[in-house]
This record gives structure tokens, sequence and C-alpha cells, in this order.
């Protein structure tokens, strides 16, 4: 169906600009919601042409930035030009863009990332300020005004209430059979209102199909023909599959101890290649009929629903390569009832999370020898990403795994550190951490045998030396025995690094 066709509402119908049009409608300072988690569902048109416009502007030598909060991460076409034009005033809540990456690093902008699952509640507080404008990727705009969601839903349903003006791109890529695969809760509220989410299963559904919409806040339709375009996933290489193959061996001994059965619990997990593995490695094992409830489906878990072992994934947004995209159009009719997409305040909800009793398994920078993990930060200072949906999946998860290699840029750094030099995820959540040199289960094991256990299974030979003698030296010299350490040395590895460009001595 062309583009057109899909803008079923008349009054919605006579809206249709150019993209540099509707641009023209966002002004310098205001706040911009736009749609996009992952490389899914984010406007493609619009994000360029404003970008086109702000570097004109600059050029002149006038001001113009603007405030720019989405889902998650996007894609080229918007954080990227947007960074690259340097557009953004203030960020949130995540990025893994490399150009705005480096706009952050060099404090060219402001960045907060925060809980991916706090943003909505934080924006309906007020506590953000106004939202002047929302910029939402769409499927089709209904007879009635409301309007079928993309391949991510995000903080979509946020944006186009709180926003004052709404601008819509209706992306003609999208398949209009995805009508129905969409689950959008309208019962939330703040405090001291809120009710339970009525959510028992990760496969239950909760809410409705559609974004409901004021026709009247919608000020400018751009129609659009784009893919979604995320990065393709490398081939899987054998730390990743060691990994993979730790973990597994870790699940089936809880099933032999009764503690889960042979269908696990829903299964969440996080961005990168080392995830994308892990999901790998669930394919050859005795585990079936399996959910998932996580916020990306990535290539792994498709394999999972197409070989019949995933039975559901609930998720907020695809992040599929291109081939794994192709297959899920292609097979949609498949897929409809085995994948629903959530408000990410649904589908990163702590109360669901907990009542569900998820697995989660996420990558990590480093994690330190008490097990407090850093996921964020390079060297103490150097943001990557962001804390994403980590935090609210690893403080709530039934079993929280962190998995990496034990070892990074060519081994000059250890991903087992004396101390993490930036905390994201403290050891009282933190329960198994995975590297290809093994697996430490620290569930109910005071700080020194949480540090035997990880230096032991999980640091890299070459600096296990290294960190045996830093112990070992903390249990003579520390203030206290309970949780051995030097202040004074350690971080002495990061600093090395620094200086030097390895933590090797
Ligand atoms: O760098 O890209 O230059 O090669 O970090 O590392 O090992 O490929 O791992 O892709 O799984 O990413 C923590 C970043 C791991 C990710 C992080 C360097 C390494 C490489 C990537 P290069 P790997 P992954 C829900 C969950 C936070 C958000 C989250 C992340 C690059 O998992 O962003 O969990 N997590 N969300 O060389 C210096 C170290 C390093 C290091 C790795 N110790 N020091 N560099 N690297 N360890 C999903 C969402 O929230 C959307």
């Amino acid at each position: 169906m062309a583009t057109h066709d899909r803008i079923k509402n008349a009054q919605l119908r006579s809206k249709i600009m150019t993209a540099e049009d509707a641009a023209g409608l966002i002004k310098s300072g205001d706040t911009v919601g736009m749609s996009g988690f992952t490389g899914s569902g984010y406007p493609n048109a619009l994000p360029p042409a404003l970008a086109d416009r702000i570097e004109a502007v600059h050029a002149a030598g006038d001001e113009f930035k603007i405030n720019l909060w989405t889902g998650a991460s996007t894609g080229p076409d918007l954080d990227g030009a947007l960074a690259k034009a340097d557009a953004i005033k203030y960020r949130l809540p995540y990025n893994s863009d490399p150009i705005e990456r480096e706009r952050i690093n060099r404090a060219e902008m402001d960045y907060f990332d925060l809980h991916l699952s706090h943003v909505a509640p934080m924006v309906w507080e007020g506590f953000f300020g106004n939202l002047d404008v929302a910029v939402i990727e769409v499927t089709a705009v209904n007879e009635d005004g409301s309007l079928v969601p993309a391949t991510s839903v995000g903080n979509n349903k946020t944006w186009i209430d709180m926003a004052d003006k709404v601008i819509l791109e209706v992306n003609s890529w999208h398949d209009e059979r995805m009508f129905g695969m969409h689950d959008i809760y309208y019962g939330t509220a703040l405090p001291p209102n809120r009710v339970p989410i009525p959510m028992i299963h990760a496969n239950d559904r909760i809410g409705q199909c559609c974004f409901r919409c004021d026709p009247h806040k919608v000020v400018g339709i751009i129609e659009t023909n784009q893919p979604d375009k995320n990065a393709p996933f490398p081939p899987l290489d054998d730390v990743s599959l060691t990994i993979a193959g730790h973990l597994m061996e870790f699940l089936k001994h809880e099933v032999a101890k009764g503690r889960l059965t042979n269908k696990l619990l829903p299964l969440q997990s996080g961005v990168g290649n080392v995830a994308n593995a892990v999901l790998a490695g669930l394919r050859d094992t005795p585990f079936h009929d399996l959910m998932a409830y996580t916020e990306v489906i990535q290539d792994g878990m498709m394999d999972l629903i197409d070989d019949g072992k995933m039975i559901c994934a609930s998720s907020t947004a695809f992040g599929l390569s291109d081939t794994a995209s192709k297959r899920f159009r292609e097979n949609l009719d498949f897929y409809h009832d085995k994948i629903i997409l959530r408000p990410q305040e649904i589908s990163n909800h702590p109360e669901v999370i907990r009542r569900l009793g998820t697995i989660s398994m996420n990558g990590m920078i480093e994690a330190d020898i008490y097990g407090n993990i850093n996921s964020t930060h390079v060297m103490g200072s150097r943001i990557m990403n962001g804390i994403g949906g980590s935090g609210d999946f690893t403080r709530n998860a039934y079993l929280s795994c962190f998995v990496s290699p034990s070892v990074a840029k060519g081994g000059d750094i250890s991903t087992i550190v004396p101390m993490v030099s930036h905390t994201d995820h403290i050891t009282q959540d933190v329960q198994v951490i995975v590297t290809e040199q093994g697996l430490a289960d620290l569930r109910g094991l005071p700080p020194k045998q949480r540090a035997q256990l990880i230096m032991k299974n999980c640091a890299h030979p070459d600096y296990r030396p290294m960190l045996e003698d830093y112990y070992a030296r903390s249990l003579k010299n520390a203030l206290g025995l309970h949780t051995p350490s030097m202040p004074g040395e350690a971080l002495s590895w990061h600093q090395r690094f620094l200086e030097t460009k390895t933590m090797r001595v």
C-alpha cells in the first residue's frame, strides 16, 4: 500500500508536508522527544533535514541546539546526523552513536544516561520540564487518528501524550501486518495512584494495539520509505561461544538442582555481540518452551523462535541485522503471535521483572574481585554507551548474570580488576559473572569468598597472579578485613593503562 493510503484519517492527511518544512517547525531550545530504540523505528527524514538546517544556522554564526530525548540509542540518520551538526545541547537516556560519544566525552554536549524504565515516569512527574515536540515514526494512521506503532515502541506513548506538538513519519517500509503485535498499556499512574501492573506471564497482553493521539496536536506528517538500520552481528567467535557454553552448563546445573526447569524463566539478553552469542548457545540445549522478557530482540532470539525453542518474546524493540529483519518480514505471519512489543516503562518495569523472575544476561566493561560491575565508563571517565536497561533487570532479576571476555584491547586490559573504576551495579545485585575462563556463582558468598572465586574462575591467567598478589597484600594492609582493599593501589591498574597503554606491569 502506498504511504498516502496508510494515512486513513482525512484531517491528518491534509497535514502531509516535506521533511524540510516539518523541520522548520522546530525552534532552537526546543525539547524534542523522538521515537527510536536501537536502529529500529526512529524517524529518518526529519532529523537529517533538521541537521542541515542547524548547520546552515551555525554557518551564519547563530546558535541553534535542541534537547533530544528518545527511547534508547538510534541510528546514523538521527543521533549521527544531529551530533555531526553539533545540534544537541542535552541528550537522554542512552546513546551508542560514535560521533555523539566523542562529543559527550569532549564535553561538547550534556548527556544524562538513566535506567530506561525511569524515563517516562520522570517525564510524567514533570521533572525534565516541558516536551515541546514529539517526532514519531509509525506504520500507519488509523481513521480515528490512533497510530499503528513501528518496530520499536520505546517512549513513544509518553512523547505523544506529553508533547505540545506531534510530527509523524509514516514509513511504508514497515509491514502493515505488524498491526496487533504491539501492547500499549495505558494503566500507569504516578504515586499515590499507582496500581499493580496486571502482568503474570511474559506473553500476557494488557494493553491496546495502537497509540492514542489527539489529531489536533499533529502539526505535520512526513511520508517515508526507509529500512531500519541496525549494524550486522559479526560471526560468533570462540571467546563468545565459550562464554555461552559456561552459562549453558550453569543453567543445566540449576535445573539439576531443581531451582529451574527446562523451560527456564523469561530471558533478558543485553545488547552486544557476547549477549547475542549467549542466545545462540541456547539452541543446542535441552531447554524448551522458552520465553523472553527483554528490551531488544536480537538475531539470536529470532533463531530460537525459528527453532521452536522460544514460544514468545516480549520486548520494546527489534535490534535485528538486515538478514534477520528480512526473515522477519518474509515470515511475519509466523512471528505475529510470538512477539509482543511494549512501552519501555513496561518492558523494563522492576515490578514485572521481579514477579516474572527473569534470567538477565548483560555485557560489562569490567568487574572487580568483589563483584561490582562497570557497564558504562572506560577507565572511570569515558562513557561508552550508558546503563540502558541493565540496571532495571539486574537488580530485579531471579538470576542476574554478567558476561564478558576476560581481557579487552588485545590483552592490554583485564576486565577483572582490583576495583571497578566506575560502578553501575553493586555487588549485592550481581549473582553470576562469566568470562571465557569460567563462571563464578556468587550467590550467598561474602566478599572474600567472592574475590577468591572471581580470581580463580574468571580472571585471565596473565592477570590472575597480579590480582592474587593485590588481594594477599590487602589482607595484610587493609583497614578492615570484610572487603579488604587498598584504596591507594586499587585503581593503579587503570592509571598504568592511561600512562603506558597496558595494565600489564
Ligand atoms: O571496543 O568496539 O572498540 O572493539 O568495548 O566490547 O567485548 O564487544 O562487548 O558488545 O557486549 O559490549 C558493556 C559496552 C559491552 C555493552 C558493553 C570495549 C571492547 C569493544 C565492546 P571496540 P565487547 P559488547 C540492555 C542492556 C551497557 C548497556 C546494557 C553495553 C567494546 O554491553 O553498552 O547492558 N552495556 N544494556 O574492546 C576498555 C574495558 C573494556 C573495553 C570492553 N574493560 N576497557 N574497553 N571494552 N571492555 C540493552 C539496552 O539497554 C538497549
